[in-house]
Formats: structure tokens, C-alpha cells, sequence
């Protein structure tokens, strides 16, 4: 029998318990001999809304699996041109690995969307989807769809885990905690780095497959240094790019307290 390859793509922004304890539960679950990470260049479908750079998204996924031994990480889409497919992916990693079979393990919810990726049926026929749901989840409503039906696709259970990227980056930003939601190294990372605090500036087009509008925000934009030390310019703007400016003029006033200083960052 051929090995068993688990692939779980994902932009992974930030990688979190969820993602973890899912990939874990296919590997139990479905006898896999490994599983590949796989975060994503330019997602696509998060087209206007700000992703953080892809490296630092490769960085932080090589951080949470490092303990791991089944567990590895691949650069592929983070160095794949273009808008990220996931068709292109599997073509790639089926051509790598002619011995494996390959199992792509995503959450139900995402598995639905699965009718709107690029070359769906191609997707299908190229892997075994698993698709995880948490207890509780409203199985019928997966059932109802289409994509559930399709002889490819299985569904796991996975202790229930509520975490969010979305909500950890919310977190990041009101300065709330987030320990025990992500491993420990992603959040140093994120912290060292300073991810989430700040608005990132410039912005990458990625059209979908249709060509469809403007691009998601940064996703790729410039490459971070693995330590982490410095940022490009359309990264996170952190402090070493901003310097006090003379405050414009305002009309005196008395007794008036001096203005602050205006801060501007070099982009
Ligand atoms: P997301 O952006 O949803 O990743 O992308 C998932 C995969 O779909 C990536 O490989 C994409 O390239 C692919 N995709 C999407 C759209 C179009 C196309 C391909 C195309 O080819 O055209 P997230 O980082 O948000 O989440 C990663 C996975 O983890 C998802 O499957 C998500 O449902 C799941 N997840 C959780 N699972 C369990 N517990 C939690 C979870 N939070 C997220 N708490």
C-alpha cells in the first residue's frame, strides 16, 4: 500500500491550536503516515482584506509544527507566482510523491466553498478530502450541499477548539491575551515581529481565476528576515520607521501645552 500524505492548506494567519488539533485527529484518524503544511501565497478569495506576508505565515506554521515529527512544511505556495491555487498544489505534490495517496484535510465549512476554488472536479480528483467538523456542528447543513456527496469526501469529528485566526488577530490588535491559543513560538513570533498591532501599507493585486478585482493587501509583500529583525516597507510599519515631524502650526493659545509630535512612517 502507498503512503498516506496529509495536506493541510491553509493561509495560517496565524496558525492556531484549531489547525493543529485538526491535522493531528486526520493523522489518528485516517492512518496517515504524515502531514504537509502548506500555508498559502496569495489567497485569493481573502481578496481585500489585509493578509500578512507570506514568509512570516511560513515562519510562524514551521514554528508550530517543529515539535512535531509527522508534521512538515512546505514553501511551495509561498513561492508559487500568482494568485494560489490549490488545484496547482496537488498536481505538484501528486507528481512529487507518485506513491502517495494524498489527503487534503480542511474544516467542513471550507470544504462547501470547495464548488467556488479553481478547477473543482480536478481538485476532487486529485486527493481525498477530509472534511472536520466540531461537535456540535450542524451536520445536515454540510449534508445538504452538494460537495458532501461526493465519494472523495469524508467527514471527521475533532474536539470542539472555537479559535479563530480572525479573532487572534482582533486580540493582538486590543493588546488582549492569546497564550494558550497559539503555541508559545508563534507567539513570541508574533510579538517579536510585531504582527496585527499596526496597519500594514502597500498593497499586492492577486486576481481570482476569473480575474476577479483587486488583489488581497500585502500577502507577499517584500520578505521578512527569519529572525525577524526588520521589515519591508510594505510589512508592519514598527517604530524604526517613524520619526517624530515638526507638528504643523497652531494658533496660540494661553497657557496652551505644547502640541505632540506627529508621527510619520517612511513607506
Ligand atoms: P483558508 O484561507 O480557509 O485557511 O484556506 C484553506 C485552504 O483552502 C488553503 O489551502 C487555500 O489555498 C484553499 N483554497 C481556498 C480558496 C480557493 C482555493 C483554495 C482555490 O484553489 O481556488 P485558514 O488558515 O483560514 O484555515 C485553514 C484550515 O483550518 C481551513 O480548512 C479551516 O476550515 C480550518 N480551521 C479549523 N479547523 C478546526 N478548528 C478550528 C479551525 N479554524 C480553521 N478552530
Amino acid at each position: 500500500m502507498g503512503r498516506r500524505l496529509g495536506v493541510m492548506g491553509g493561509t495560517f494567519d496565524p496558525i492556531h491550536y484549531g489547525h493543529l488539533v485538526t491535522a493531528e485527529e486526520a493523522l489518528v484518524q485516517f492512518a496517515l503516515d504524515s502531514v504537509l503544511f502548506v500555508p498559502t501565497g496569495q489567497p485569493w478569495m481573502k481578496e481585500g482584506r489585509e493578509v500578512s506576508p507570506a514568509e512570516h505565515r511560513y515562519l510562524m506554521t514551521v514554528i508550530a509544527t517543529a515539535s512535531n515529527p509527522r508534521f512538515s512544511v512546505s514553501r511551495m505556495e509561498v513561492d508559487r507566482q500568482g494568485p494560489t491555487y490549490t488545484v496547482e498544489t496537488l498536481q505538484a505534490l501528486a507528481e512529487e510523491n507518485p506513491d502517495a495517496e494524498l489527503y487534503f484535510i480542511t474544516g467542513a465549512d471550507a470544504m462547501l466553498e470547495i464548488l467556488h476554488w479553481k478547477d473543482p472536479e480536478e481538485v476532487l480528483s486529485l486527493a481525498h478530502f477530509i472534511a472536520a467538523t466540531r461537535p456540535g456542528y450542524d451536520l445536515a447543513h454540510f449534508e445538504a450541499e452538494a460537495a458532501s456527496h461526493h465519494p472523495k469526501v469524508s467527514v471527521m469529528t475533532i474536539p470542539a477548539l472555537a479559535i479563530s485566526s480572525t479573532d487572534i488577530r482582533q486580540r493582538v490588535k486590543e493588546g488582549r491575551a492569546i497564550r494558550y491559543l497559539v503555541p508559545e513560538g508563534v507567539k513570541s513570533y508574533i510579538e517579536k515581529v510585531g504582527l496585527y498591532r499596526l496597519r500594514r501599507v502597500g498593497a499586492v493585486g492577486s486576481p481570482g481565476p476569473a480575474g476577479t478585482g483587486a488583489g488581497e493587501r500585502g500577502s507577499r509583500g517584500g520578505s521578512a528576515s527569519p529572525s525577524g529583525s526588520r521589515s519591508s516597507s510594505a510589512e508592519v510599519s514598527g517604530s524604526d520607521r517613524c520619526s517624530p515631524v515638526a507638528a504643523p502650526p497652531r494658533r496660540p493659545r494661553p497657557r496652551a501645552a505644547p502640541p505632540p509630535p506627529v508621527w510619520s512612517c517612511s513607506t
